[in-house]
């Protein structure tokens, strides 16, 4: 493989791609299509009690934190920081990183780097690369399929096989719900923990396993429990963190390395809380007691119809496994696919009311795409069901089909995929509600287990259900009181078992939080309804840096530009505070 002339010398910028997100433009951005994970695909019907939080771009972090050529990550711009970054430092090599629906805009970028640095070699990688023909729509030197950090380690004449030292990443960032935007605190959010890339199990519309090999291949950066362990004591001592989002697309799968993980966490009495993404029949692996053990508190697991023939689910009753996680404390994020072959227009409420019957914590609901690179496209195009003329910013799952399906129009398919946001939230309610149930259960069951490091961890997230949650509880059920009664009244019973069980001191907070929240809330469903919408900061982080001119040598850099001209809530300082716990407990 060709190598750059300047080898490790070379100047790297990587860069996610320019906002701002969650407007509709040229380049592809779409309101509806938001820089978010909950609001975006989970949380979106919920107003006011949608959990609103950002996630780092870590693919092109990774990438940084394993090279030794000075590099500088810019995450977030806008075009005018990313022509300023161009201009201001000399780059040899530019970086973009990208999925599908943001082709535009590595376009748009590409053709920046040519006018404002036409010496720097162009590297684009991520998803986007596997849009065929991808080499014709954008101006590229190199287009990078599958894991990064190796292609730049050998372009860069690097040791691609050394180990992979993971950055210490903060998982959820600008974190707000019910008006509250919660204050960055060190150690008050999950870090993110990335032990492989890819699945083997290859479902045949799954992209991030085509991405990296598809069925029975994937990239592991970390074999062994041992070595996982490490990591994550490293990360903990960073950042002072007990709680860990596993970006991991089937971290359970992976038995012999989890239970390793286990001893070594039991050796060392860590009370770590683990959110992971699995499938049922990986869970079904697993005692509940092993995941009580290793801490994991929140599973994003899919639902997919018994009548589906995704084998995920096979020999798994799915309502009786959600139901046990709870009882055990652990939340559920469930997931279903709208669109799957079988449903047709006469079966597909019956097939949401199925998936909503399962009351789990979260939902995300995604239309069923055959997205580029993955064996559903291929065979979709084979037997001539795409849509051609699908503009690629809006193949993200949340607006229309982009194929023919055998029953269902590409209008109606956007009619059932709201119908089901809807329905979940009617019918179970807000998630901070639910997450406040497995919470509870799970403190019923485990704050007085025999083993300590299992009782720890169950205190540490009642903590959080003794103050503000509690009080979060009492405004959810006078704001629901008129609108959704059942739902209210489920609030308001769940409440009152809180604070028999808790006292004096919870019915004293929520006294004092409660009012602020319904207030707050209110006052955000009032700017939500005015069109407000929320964008990441821009972030700049250097590393092996030598500033131009300088001879001195900066290690790590961060700088954060505040995007938005959201006022601070000063006048309500307390209740930030006091709810500033939730971001650990929804696993981002
Ligand atoms: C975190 C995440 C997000 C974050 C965004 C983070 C960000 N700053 O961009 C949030 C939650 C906001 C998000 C939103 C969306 N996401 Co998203 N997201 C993910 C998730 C869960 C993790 C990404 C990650 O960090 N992985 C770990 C890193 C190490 O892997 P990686 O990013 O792939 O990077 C590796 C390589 O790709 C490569 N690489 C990456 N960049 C570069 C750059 C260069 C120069 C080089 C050489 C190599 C390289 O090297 C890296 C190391 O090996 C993935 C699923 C997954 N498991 O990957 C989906 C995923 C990337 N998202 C996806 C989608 C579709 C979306 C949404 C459209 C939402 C939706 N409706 O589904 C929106 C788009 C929002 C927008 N406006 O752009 C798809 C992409 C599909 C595709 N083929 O394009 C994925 C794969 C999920 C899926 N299976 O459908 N997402
Ligand atoms: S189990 Fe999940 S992550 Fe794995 S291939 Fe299937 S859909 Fe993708």
């Amino acid at each position: 493989m060709e190598t750059h002339p300047k080898g490790s010398r070379a100047r790297i910028l990587l860069s996610s791609v320019f906002g701002p997100y969650a407007q509709d433009d040229e380049f592809g951005s779409r309101s509806i299509n938001p820089m978010e994970l909950y609001h975006n695909q989970v949380t979106r019907a919920q107003g006011s009690f949608s959990l609103r939080m950002f996630h780092r771009s870590w693919g092109i972090m990774m990438i940084q934190a394993n090279i030794s050529a000075p590099c500088s990550v810019l995450d977030f711009p806008t075009r005018k920081a990313f022509a300023r970054e161009l201009t201001k430092n000399h780059y040899d090599v530019v970086g973009i990183s990208s999925i599908i629906v943001n082709v535009g805009k590595v376009r748009e970028m590409c053709r920046m780097v040519r006018e404002l640095s036409p010496g720097s070699v162009i590297v684009v990688g991520g998803h986007v690369a596997a849009i065929p023909g991808v080499e014709a729509m954008i101006d590229a030197d190199h287009i990078v399929r599958g894991e990064g950090i190796s292609w730049m380690r050998r372009y860069l004449g690097e040791d691609e096989h050394a180990p992979i030292r993971h950055p210490a990443i903060v998982s959820g960032l600008q974190t707000r719900i019910m008006g509250i935007r919660l204050p960055n605190r060190k150690g008050g959010t999950a870090a993110t923990i990335i032990p492989s890339v890819g699945c083997p199990m290859g479902c045949n519309f799954c992209t991030t396993s085509a991405f990296f090999g598809g069925k029975g291949k994937f990239v592991n950066f970390y074999e062994t429990g041992d070595e996982l362990f490490d990591v994550m004591c490293g990360i903990e001592a960073e950042l002072k963190v007990h709680s860990f989002f596993v970006m991991d697309e089937n971290f359970l799968l992976h038995r012999t390395r989890a239970m390793r993980l286990l001893e070594r966490m039991k050796e060392a009495g860590k009370s770590w809380e683990l959110s992971v993404f699995a499938s049922a029949n990986a869970i079904r692996k697993y005692t509940m007691l092993e995941l009580v053990e290793l801490g994991v508190s929140w599973v994003w697991m899919g639902l997919e119809s018994p009548k589906s023939s995704y084998g995920k689910l096979q020999g798994t009753d799915i309502g009786q496994l959600t139901r046990e996680l709870r009882e055990h404390g652990i939340r559920v994020q469930g997931s279903t696919i709208i669109g799957l072959e079988h449903h047709t227009p006469q079966n597909i409420h019956e097939e949401i009311e199925y998936a909503v019957s399962h009351g789990t914590d979260f939902h995300q609901f995604m239309l069923y795409t055959p997205v580029p690179g993955t064996p559903l496209y291929a065979q979709m195009q084979q037997e001539g069901r795409m849509l051609d003329d699908v503009d690629l910013a809006d193949i993200h799952g949340q607006f229309k089909f982009n194929y023919k399906h055998a029953a269902i129009s590409r209008d109606e398919s956007k009619v059932f995929l709201d119908w089901a946001f809807r329905h979940d939230f009617e019918r179970n309610g807000p998630s901070l509600f639910r997450i406040c149930e497995t919470t509870f259960q799970g403190w019923k069951r485990y704050h007085n287990d025999p083993d300590l490091r299992v009782r720890r961890r169950f205190a540490a997230e009642a903590r959080k259900l003794r103050t503000t949650y509690n009080a979060a509880l009492w405004a959810m059920e006078k704001r629901l009181r008129t609108t959704n009664p059942t739902i209210s009244k489920r609030i308001r019973d769940l409440r009152c078992e809180v604070e028999s069980a808790f006292g004096t001191f919870t019915r004293m907070v929520r006294v004092v939080v409660g009012p602020v929240l319904l207030w707050t809330s209110k006052r955000e469903d009032k700017r939500l309804a005015n069109g407000v919408t929320y964008e990441p900061e821009t972030f700049v982080e250097r590393r092996n840096w030598i500033a131009k001119g300088k001879e001195s040598h900066t290690a790590n850099v961060v700088t954060m530009h505040p995007r938005h001209t959201e006022q601070p809530l000063t006048n309500i300082a307390a209740a930030r505070v006091a709810v500033s716990s939730l971001s650990q407990t929804t696993g981002d």
